[in-house]
């Protein structure tokens, strides 16, 4: 990997890191509802996947966290208007954070209801296959979604077809309060790609080079023609599923350990070593992130709320 892709991802992940303590922050003092789901702890694992991908290779985001939009440039304000149901937002203030989209920036959506990323991914996957267009479509999820039935019918389709398709899946070992140990068989839900026959990659969802690696070797074998992969990276969700959760299913003591084990500052502190960053480096790109999070809450501020007259504007096509 580059050096500036390096640079990239810290920037990204810091940012995505800083900016959700500050919507976490204003939520709690009822200043933004609180309909994110914080990503601390798995945006090293987003951002480094999205470096080794096309700035607009389309990109159907998992619902944890800040750092796909972030990392494919959406401005702070419209990703605020979207969790603030305001006219600013990408969708017109309509459709929270499960639904911002950008198509320029290869910003396809979510689902809000889990597992609809997949069929939606794939058929975007086939469009462009039949229309010759060599885009790589990467749909991110969670290990819990995986056990939806779309995951199976997509993935199986992804494979019949050869279609250029990423399945990046985020492990964190839980879904809102459940344990993976109590809801899903496998160990590895990389595992599952050989049902599918196709290549099923574990990778440590803090080792930014594993991840980039693993991601740009999918993209090329897609792009090639050869069809999907499965990558599962095993992340850690150090934040509860929801603002506000009260954790009351995850010990004190699993709490403290996991705040030891955040992977930003570690990876902070490997670049230092490598001398790809240096203290007055990371403080800039401290000092950066907290005056656009700033700025974009300042337009954010200043938007009118989403109209109900334009409920059924511009619902098919922006
Ligand atoms: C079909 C469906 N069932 C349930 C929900 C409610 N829900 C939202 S997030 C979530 C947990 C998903 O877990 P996982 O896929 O592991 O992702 P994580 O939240 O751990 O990032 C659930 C059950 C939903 N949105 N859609």
């Amino acid at each position: 990997m580059e050096e500036n892709t390096y640079l990239t991802i810290l920037r990204h992940a810091l940012l995505a890191r800083r900016f959700e303590e500050r919507v976490i922050q204003l939520a709690m003092a009822g200043d933004l509802p609180a309909s994110l789901h914080p990503g601390a702890g798995q945006e090293l694992a987003q951002c480094a996947a999205l470096a080794a991908l096309r700035p607009d290779d389309p990109m159907f985001y998992g619902h944890r966290g800040s750092a796909y939009w972030i990392a494919r440039g959406l401005p702070l304000d419209r990703i605020l208007c979207d969790i603030a149901c305001k006219e600013g937002g990408t969708n017109r203030g309509k459709g929270g954070v499960m639904h911002v989209v950008d198509p320029a920036r290869g910003i396809m959506g979510e689902s809000g209801t889990l597992g609809g990323n997949f069929v939606l991914g794939v058929g975007n996957a086939l469009a462009d296959q039949m229309l010759g267009r060599d885009a790589v479509t990467v749909i991110f999820f969670g290990d819990g979604t995986s056990n939806r039935g779309q995951f199976h019918e997509a993935a199986n389709f992804a494979a019949v077809r050869k279609l250029p398709v990423i399945f990046f899946c985020e492990n964190n070992g839980w879904a809102v309060s459940v344990s993976a140990k109590h809801s899903t068989a496998v160990e590895n839900i990389a595992d599952r790609a050989a049902g599918y026959a196709m290549p099923g990659v574990v990778v440590d969802g803090n080792d930014v080079d594993a991840v980039y690696d693993a991601t740009r070797t999918a993209a090329e074998r897609a792009r090639a023609g050869h069809g999907p992969t499965l990558i599962e990276a095993k992340v850690e969700r150090l934040l509860g599923h929801y603002i506000g959760d009260p954790l009351d299913y995850r010990s004190a003591d699993e709490q403290e350990a996991l705040k030891a084990r955040d992977p930003l500052p570690v990876f902070v502190r490997h670049m230092v070593e490598r001398g790809l960053v240096d203290a007055a480096g990371v403080k800039a790109l401290e000092d950066e992130a907290d005056a656009l999070i700033e700025a974009g809450i300042a337009t954010e501020r200043a938007q009118p709320l989403a109209a109900p007259g334009a409920a059924f504007d511009a619902v098919y096509a922006a």
